[in-house]
Order: structure tokens, then sequence, then C-alpha cells
């Protein structure tokens, strides 16, 4: 009995043994001092860092800046210092620092000592950190982190903000002296290559590389041993290996046969995972690296698409960026996972990880959701003409391709995303030796990826300019043509983008094409009955993205498309709905889903699929338009059903055919809560849908139905709804008066003059507000708004900003170096007087708040004798206008 105590615990000994000296990796991502700019010996341990802010990894110091009124971010250097206790036990071990990506620039400092550096903000990277430290006491980790523009590191610009920061996962790795090596662009130390696939046989070859950091030789065994899913080993490859004292060496495991592999596909992503370990000659475990293993073949051809697994498969799916609301690109794995889980439940079998390589995570969730990818290194709208710049790219493409090697979804490598969009001349030969620098770099890129990984295709992505790269020969250089294509949207005519498709497919022959971007400014907030360009409705978003879905169907040779983009993101120099946002998204900065997302569902789900449109439009408003006394709308109903039913209160709409994704109801509102519930019949299974609306109904016939009014909130010069989710107010577009009703008496909605004509309403930032929207419209030579409410106590807030604020205006002002308010005050006088009383004589907004700025003036007025509301405007000087106008009731 005591024998067998005993050689248990002898065995539980050398358990403990063998797992103390295989591999140990932990974050250290919590409570770390930071500072912004560069304290005074920051990297030294005397330095005192007692006042510095607390702050936790993944971390951004731009977050706050992404929602704030200024423009611009900070740009520059930052501290972080981390005091780190490292066991006694570690010791004799190796320890490696290890980056998820931090932006920009990192130089990293131990116990005061440097240790190294990294350039480029997406890619991962690791240092050794032994010979530094101090086992059994305190270390200090203070680490340098620049987002300064630097003209040799891409991306120089891009439609994206730079956050700066340590903003993903930070880990510390402790290893046996003999291990898989660490020094390789930060890989996995294994590559994992299957020469051979089919459906009845694979053939793989695992790559490892090796490195002992004792001073003596070691002959060590390596060992590849395949698992399936379930655990299970099915495969299994030894060799010894000798290995010098410091050598790191390479070692293959040549023609491991596989016979019928379940495959890695869409619709059955099945990995087995490959554990390469390194033993010692005794046999105890030394390393060990786990990493995935998908078996799959695939093809693009110029004219039929794409091929996985010998099956055509449409790509259909979207890009993505790194971002959330108020966290800048500082996002925890779990938001990252939720991302591609809404890519899943889209529909969406393909993810353009752009514009650079991305957490880890996110490729894991791809190789197990089954969602084929391209990978791209941030080279952006330009290029500097160094060979700084150059060599920084070569090195940021062989990090992406060695990190993310082993994963079964990458299929595309890319690199160079509308790389002559800010092109620095327009002729002449430096044009042309712009023109010749990008194509080299373009050549070594194409080179290099190609050389570290002939298994997979190579993307570049172009805008709509193709002159420029066919004279720089750059679409000769890929194996995939991208195009990010907007007709539409920046470009009028929604029908030229077939036309492009056409003439790229007869340009470019043999050329595999794809759409790598398109999509519309959608602002979730916002919607209209007559959506137009540029209004960022949702309607409008909805046809866009229903006009180009289809005519990629109907195009066999468009391989595949990426729609821009599966999230609303922070572009500091943007200003769309949302001042700082591209809100291209199919679901919002907060991953609310739009309807374009819905739709797509409804289109390339095969599950039942069934959702209410206008989902997340709760405060909801109108005019009465029935004898019901109700408001009828149109509900879009999204469903891969034949047909669908809605319910409105209990009440049947009757059954509609779905064309197209969708179903439209004509949805008639009462004032107060509305239940609305679908119902459809998909296969064999029912399917349901609910959706709550707070309904706001303002009569049309004051006179008559005004006795309890409480309120109406209209937006002048524009045809859009518009909701305020904070205050849950619902914003109407405007009518003209009429006796008995109410409405604007005179003026024209203004417009904006673009490269293509006039736009309705503005698309400048409008300061002190975070709804532009209201202010970005606006009746132009406006005569008087009209109530006819009853008799009581208002409320009228008068809604302005001035919009005549473009650039030229200013541009020219500051060339003749005077203050912009003197030289454009004035330009716009008017008098505002309501129920005959003057209320303002000599009303300025540009001098008395200067351009852009949301003012709000509230007046209190008792409405008597039956005599209803009147708010006059008297012209001055150039025309009067209004933005928006709320009428509240007090008593
Ligand atoms: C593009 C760019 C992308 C932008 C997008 C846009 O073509 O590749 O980075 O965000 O257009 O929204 O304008
Ligand atoms: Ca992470």
């Amino acid at each position: 009995m005591m024998k067998k105590i005993l050689s248990l615990f002898a065995m539980f000994l050398v358990a403990v043994c063998l797992h103390a000296q295989q591999r140990v990796v932990y974050t250290i991502n919590d409570g770390w001092r930071f500072a912004k700019g560069s304290p005074f010996e920051a990297h030294l341990t005397s330095c005192d860092d007692s006042s510095w802010e607390t702050v936790h990894i993944p971390h951004t110091w731009n977050a706050k800046d992404a929602d704030d009124d200024q423009a611009g971010f900070y740009r520059g250097p930052a501290w972080y210092r981390k005091r780190l206790f490292v066991d006694k036990s570690q010791e004799g071990r190796r320890a490696v620092i290890y980056f998820e990506g931090a932006n920009q620039e990192v130089q990293v400092y131990l116990n005061g000592q440097y240790l190294g550096a990294h350039k480029g903000g997406y890619t991962r990277f690791c240092m050794d950190v032994t010979s530094h430290l101090c086992y059994g006491q305190e270390n200090l980790l203070a680490v340098c982190v620049n987002n300064v523009y630097n003209p040799n590191i891409p991306p120089l610009s891009a439609d994206f903000t730079f956050f700066g920061g340590i903003y993903r996962d930070v880990y510390l790795q402790f290893m046996n002296p003999v291990h898989l090596a660490t020094n390789d662009y930060a890989s996995s130390g294994v590559y994992i290559r299957t020469p051979e696939v089919s459906k009845t046989t694979a053939s793989i070859e695992v790559t490892a590389l090796l490195t002992n950091e004792l001073d003596k030789p070691q002959e060590v065994i390596v060992e590849n041993v395949i698992c399936d899913a379930s655990g299970k080993e099915v495969k299994k490859h030894q060799m010894t290996c000798c290995l010098l004292a410091g050598e790191t060496k390479t070692t293959v495991a040549k023609k491991i046969k596989m016979e019928s592999p379940r495959l890695w596909d869409i619709d059955d992503p099945y990995r087995y995972l490959v554990y390469t370990r390194i033993f010692d000659k005794k046999g105890a475990l030394l390393d060990e690296v786990v990493n995935p293993l998908g078996f799959r073949w695939f093809a693009f051809d110029s004219e039929k698409g794409f091929f996985l697994n010998g099956k055509h498969r449409k790509l259909v799916g979207t890009a993505r960026h790194q971002d959330y609301f108020q966290q800048g690109n500082a996002l925890r794995d779990e938001l990252h996972v939720q991302d591609v889980l809404l890519l899943k439940e889209m529909g969406g079998n393909f993810l353009r990880v752009s514009h650079y390589p991305q957490d880890p995570i996110v490729m894991e969730m791809c190789d197990k959701l089954g969602i084929v990818t391209s990978v791209e290194i941030p080279l952006i709208n330009a290029v500097t003409e160094t060979e700084e710049f150059l060599t920084n790219s070569v090195e940021m493409a062989k990090e992406m391709v060695r990190q993310d090697f082993n994963r079964p979804s990458v299929m595309i490598w890319g690199y160079m995303n509308e790389i002559f969009l800010r092109r620095p001349y327009t002729e002449g030969k430096q044009l042309k030796d712009y023109y010749h620098f990008t194509e080299k770099v373009a050549r070594e890129l194409e080179a290099t990826i190609r050389q570290e990984d002939p298994s997979r295709y190579t993307l570049m992505a172009y805008h709509n300019a193709p002159q420029f790269y066919e004279e720089a020969h750059l679409t000769e250089i890929p194996m995939i043509l991208g195009w990010n294509l907007y007709q539409g949207w920046y470009e009028p005519d929604i029908n030229k983008f077939q036309c492009l498709l056409d003439r790229a497919h007869q340009v470019y022959k043999g050329k595999i094409l794809m759409v790598t971007e398109y999509g519309p400014g959608v602002d979730p907030r916002l919607h209209s009955y007559q959506s137009e360009r540029f209004d960022f409705s949702q309607e409008y978003g909805l046809n866009y993205h229903k006009h180009y879905i289809a005519e990629m169907m109907k195009r066999p040779f468009v391989a595949g498309s990426s729609l821009w983009n599966l999230n609303d993101f922070y572009s500091e120099s943007r200003i769309d709905a949302v001042p700082h946002v591209n809100n291209k998204g199919v679901v919002g900065l907060n991953r609310e889903k739009k309807d374009t997302y819905l739709f797509y569902q409804a289109a390339l789900c095969k599950r039942p699929v069934l959702a209410i449109g206008n989902r997340e439009w709760k405060a909801r408003g109108g005019v009465v338009n029935t004898s019901e006394r109700a408001c009828k709308q149109a509900v879009p109903v999204f469903s891969n059903a034949k047909e669908v039913e809605l319910l409105i209160n209990g009440r049947s709409l009757g059954v509609k055919a779905v064309e197209n994704g969708s179903a439209i109801f004509e949805v008639p509102f009462v004032n107060g809560l509305n239940q609305l519930k679908a119902t459809a019949v998909v296969g064999n299974s029912v399917v349901e849908d609910w959706l709550e609306v707070c309904f706001q109904l303002v009569a049309a016939d004051l006179k008559e139905h005004g006795a309890d009014f409480t309120e109406m909130n209209i937006m002048l010069g524009s045809p859009r709804y518009f909701e305020d989710r904070t205050a849950q107010v619902a914003w109407i577009p405007e009518q003209e008066y009429k006796p008995g009703s109410w409405g604007f008496v005179g003026g024209t909605p203004y417009r904006r003059k673009t490269n293509f004509g006039f736009m309705l309403g503005s698309d400048i930032d409008i300061f002190g507000t975070d709804m532009n929207p209201i202010f970005q419209t606006q009746r132009v030579g406006i005569q008087s708004f009209k109530a006819d409410v009853p008799d009581g106590e208002y409320s009228v807030y008068l809604y302005w900003a001035e919009l005549d604020s473009n650039k030229e205006k200013e541009a020219l002002v500051y060339n003749l170096g005077a203050d912009v308010g003197q030289i454009l005050a004035g330009n716009r006088s008017f008098g505002v007087s309501i129920n005959g009383m003057q209320v303002l004589d000599d009303f300025n907004i540009a001098r008395d708040y200067g351009y852009a700025r949301a003012v709000v003036k509230k007046f209190i007025v008792t409405v008597k004798n039956g005599e209803g509301l009147c708010v006059d405007f008297h012209k001055k000087e150039g025309e009067p206008v209004l933005n928006a106008i709320r009428l509240y009731r007090n008593y």
C-alpha cells in the first residue's frame, strides 16, 4: 500500500516537473502607469511615475479625442510603465514579452536597459527579455509608444483614425532554453503546409524552427502530432535533431499522409490541431506549440469566380475596422469575437481583414466559423519614395504572412489600397518617378509574399481611376484586382457601377476580379421616404446595397465582394452625419443592426430569417394622414420566406409577398405605443418577430384636433426623419402651412454645391451638438412658421446653424490675412417676431456665434384668443433662415 502511495507521489512529482518545464503564457494587461509626452527619464527605474494615470491594456490615448468637438487627435509619444514581479521559479528559463499590436512605433526598456524597437501599428512582435530580468523581485518595464506621422511607416494617410497606444494584449512567456523559435517575426515558429489535398487524401508538411539557447549542443526529438477536433490523435511524426549551442535550426517533417481528411469548408469549418513538441533525450517535454490545420483546396478563375474544395462559391462579405463606440481601437477580445459572429449571422462567408492585420482572435474566429479571409498590410493612399519606406513595407509583409500562415481561413494576402488616391504630383517627371517607385514597391511586395507563401493569392485594391494604375503597371502585378466602387455615392450615377465591372472584366482579361469595397453612409438615426444620395438615410442605404449585390450576383466573373464596412468606424478628419465617424457600416459603432444588415441576412442566409426593419427607430413620429387618426408609414419586413404577415396591436395588415429580401407594409401607427408582430413560414418552421415603437402623432388639422396637442419637432428644408436617441424625441419633416394646420411659409430648402451638382442639406460638421442632421438642413428665405395650436403657454425653440461656410470663402479670408468673423459678419441678418411681438431685431448668426455652430433659442409664448402661433422672419440683409423648430406645450 505504502509503495503504491509512494509511486503515485513520484508520478505526481514527475508530472509537476514536466509541467514546470513547459511554456507559461499569460497577459500582463493590468495596472500600467501611463503618461502622454516624454516625461523626464521615463525609461529609468528612478523616474517617479506616482502621479501618472493608471490604465489597462487594451488602451488607446485617443479614445476621447474621437468624440470631441476639436479637429485632430493627439499624435506623439507616450509612455507606459509596468512593475512586474517575476517568480524565482522561472529563473534559468527564457522570458519573452509578446505584443499583439501597438500603434505605431515602440521602444521597450526593462530595468532601465534598452531591449528593442518595433515599427508598424498592426503587426505582432516579441522580444527576449531574459538577460535583463530579475527573478524573485520586481522589474520595471517601460514602453514608449509613438503614433506621430512617420513618412517611412505605412499608412501615411487613410480614412480612419490612427489611435495610438498599446491597444492589443501584451503577454509574458516563459520557456525552456531549448524551445520553438520566438525570433521569427513573432510567428509561432511552426509552418504547416498541405501540398496535396483532396477528398480522399492529403499530405502535410510541418516546418518547425528550434532554438537552443544553452551553451552546449542538444540532441532533441521533434514530434508533430495531428489530432482531430475531438482531441483524438490521428497522426504522429517524430525525428531527432541536433542543435548547436545558440543555434536556431529549421526542421521539416515531410509528407505526413492522411487518408480521407475531413475538409475545412464554409459550412463545415473542420479543424485539426497540430501539436509540435520538443523532447530531450530522456523523453521530457521541453516545449510545445499548437497550431490549427485545415484541409482545403481553392482556386480563383477570372471567368467563373471562386471554388473551394471543388465547389463554386460566391464570396460575399464585408471589410472590417477594429473600433468600437467610445473605445477607439482598444477592444477586448469579446468585442472582436462579436464582429465575426455578426458577419456569420448575416450570412457572410468572406472577410476582408482591412486595412491591416488584426487581433489574432479575429483570425481564430474566421477559422472557427468558416469565413474565408483576405489579410492586408496598410499601404494606403500614397507612398514615400525612400528605401526605408520600401524596407518597412517588405518587413510588414513578412510579419503578416508568417504570423497568420497557419490559418485555414486565409486565402488571400493583400497590399496597397487605393495607392494613387493621394498622388503628390499630377504630371511630369515627378509623377513618372513616383509611378516608378510605387511599381517597384508593388513588385517587391508581390515577390516577397509569393516567395513566403506560394499557396495563396495576392490582391491589390484600386479606386475608380484605372488609368493611374494602368500607367504605373499596377494592374499587372497582383493575382486578384480588387475594385473599391462608390457609384451612387461619391459619384452620382449608381448604374455606372455595373458598367465599370464589365469594363474591368473586358480590359483586364485573365485577371481575377473582386469588389473589395462598396457602400453608402447611413446614419441609423435618419430616415426618409424621398431618400437621395448623401442624405445618410437608412432607406437610401438599402436601395444602394440592393442594387450592388444584385449586379454582382448576375456576374459570375465577380469572384467575390466585401461591402464597406461591417461596422461604422472612427475617422478623425471625416464629416458625415456623425462627426469623425465613417457611417458606412451595416452595423453601428455600438453594433446596432441597420436595415442594410437585415437585408443581407434575408438575402444570404439559408436558415429562416424574419426581422421587422427600422429596428432601432423606437422614437418615431409623423403626421396624421388617415381617418382613423393614425399615420401610415412604410415599414420593411426582411425575410427569406415567400410571404410574411404583419400585425399592429393585434390587427393583421395582411400577408405580403417577399421580393428581393423584404416586404413593405404601410403601417398605421397610432399615438403612443405600437406593437408590431411579423410571422412567416419558412420550410417547416413558423418564425415570428416583434417590435415596439413609440410613435408621436402630430395632427395635420390642428384647429379641429389640436385639443390634446403636446409637441412637434420639425426639420426645415428637409424630407428627413431624425431620432434624438438620448431624449427619445422624434423629428419629422417640414410641410407647407395651410390654414387650420401648421408649416412653413415661403423659402426654399438649402442646397449645397458639390462637384456633381446640388445636394440637399449640408455636410459640414456642426459644433456644439451631437445631432448634426437637425442643423444640416435649412429653409432659406423663410417668411413664417405657423401652427394653429390651441390657446395655452408654449415653449418655442428655434434651431439655427450658419451653413454657408464653404472652404473657399474661408481660404479667401485667410489669404487676405483678415479676421474671419469681421469679414463675414453681417452677410445675413434678420428679425424675428412671434405673434406680432418683435423678439429679435438684428439677428446675425455668423456674427454672434460664428459658422457651423448649433444655436438654439427658446421663447416662452402665450397663445390666446384662438389666434394660434406665428413666427415671422424679417429680412434685413441676405435671406432669413431657420433650420428646425420645436413647439412644446407648457400649459
Ligand atoms: C475607400 C477607402 C476606405 C474608405 C472608403 C470611404 O475607398 O478604401 O478606406 O473608408 O473609401 O468610406 O470613403
Ligand atoms: Ca487580443
